[in-house]
């Protein structure tokens, strides 16, 4: 009984997170593939206390298979992910290869599951910072209206994955040592430059697009609007990457569409609101850190506070570990979704 499912990517840092959320949730799993490209293939990974054998992912490897979860980067989810869909497997994508075609869903559970009924296959995973915007945002928005949101993100280092996180422990010990290294990887392995990331803060996640933004930037822009369903929302972001191996944090600037709310409005709504945990006590110094969320599903959000000088403006502060809520727990969470919702069902 249960289902069958496959992972693809499961030696990244994602796809790591991904089994180990399937073993806690205990996912009703009757058979696990697990698949990789030809580097990983005949590594073995433990799942339930036993090893199981990643084999290289070809489109044959999806017969069968009844849910997708992919997470080994864009190109081999382009190649193969309408090659599962094929099969009649469902696709869960954590890359950013299909986020915005209109015929996918986009989804973060506690904002837009219903969309999950429109899939064709396939569903993506939106971006880490996006998700835990977005679960932080929706019940302000659902209660009270959204007419802006300016969002500046403190971004950890595995979410340019595994070897990032490496890089960043390895230039620590040369410094602290005071040793000579050259940075290879951050802010993106595959542009020009490479910045020292450890004792620093680098101002790009992603390259650079015309417009000045980043794509990282562009990702939480556009797909805040498709996932809220607003196209016409007002959204700016400045993606920031900080010496933080684990934990996303944000500093949200928001104008509501109704006036005359207080902090205490914004926190009655947050404290109830589905996978978020409110940390909000200024005076006994009490406010979300990355350190504090790692290993845990929800969105942690604090500071509120109302603007000075613009009636309708709020701040806060929302953070959540990159690789679960941000990731394996959100591509886990659509997948348990999907039957509860009766959209997949055991054959
Ligand atoms: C980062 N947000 O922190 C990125 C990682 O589109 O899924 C996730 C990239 C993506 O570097």
């Amino acid at each position: 009984k249960g289902f069958h499912v496959a992972v693809v990517g499961a030696t990244g840092a994602v796809g790591q997170q991904m089994l180990k959320t399937l073993e806690e949730r205990n996912f009703p799993i009757k058979a696990l593939t697990l698949l990789s490209s030809a580097r990983s293939a005949g590594k073995t990974v433990s799942f339930r206390g036993e090893d199981v054998m990643i084999q290289e992912a070809k489109p044959e490897s999806f017969e069968g298979i009844d849910i997708a979860l992919f997470s080994a980067g864009g190109s081999v989810s382009e190649a193969l992910a309408p090659e599962a869909a094929k099969r009649g497997a469902i696709v869960i994508d954590n890359t950013s290869a299909f986020r915005m075609h209109p015929d996918v869903p986009l989804v973060v559970p506690e904002v837009n599951k219903e969309d999950l009924r429109a899939h064709n296959g396939i569903i993506a995973n939106p971006n880490c910072s996006t998700i835990q915007m977005l679960v932080a945002l929706e019940p302000i928005r659902k209660a009270f209206g959204l007419k802006k949101v300016i969002v500046s993100t403190y971004q950890a280092v595995s979410g340019a994955g595994a070897k990032a996180v490496e890089e960043l422990y390895r230039q620590t010990k040369a410094i602290v040592n005071n040793e000579p290294f050259e940075p290879q990887i951050l802010p993106v392995g595959s542009d020009k430059k490479h910045y020292q990331i450890a004792f620093n803060a680098i101002p790009q996640i992603d390259k650079f697009q015309d417009n000045g933004f980043t794509y990282e930037e562009m990702k939480m822009i556009n797909e805040t609007k498709k996932i809220m369903h607003m196209e016409d929302l007002p959204v700016a972001a400045t993606c920031v990457r900080l010496p933080v191996a684990t934990g996303h944090s944000e500093s949200l600037y928001i104008e509501t569409e109704k006036g005359g709310l207080t902090a205490a409005d914004i926190q009655g709504l947050l404290k109830d609101a589905p996978g978020v945990v409110l940390q909000d006590n200024p005076s006994e110094q009490i406010y979300p850190m990355p350190a504090d969320c790692v290993g845990k599903n929800d969105t942690f959000v604090g500071r509120i506070r109302k603007d000075l000088n613009t009636d309708n403006g709020f701040h806060m502060w929302v953070v959540s570990d990159n690789l679960l809520k941000g990731a394996a727990w959100n591509s886990v969470q659509i997948a348990e979704t999907l039957i509860e919702m009766g959209i997949v069902t055991e054959k």
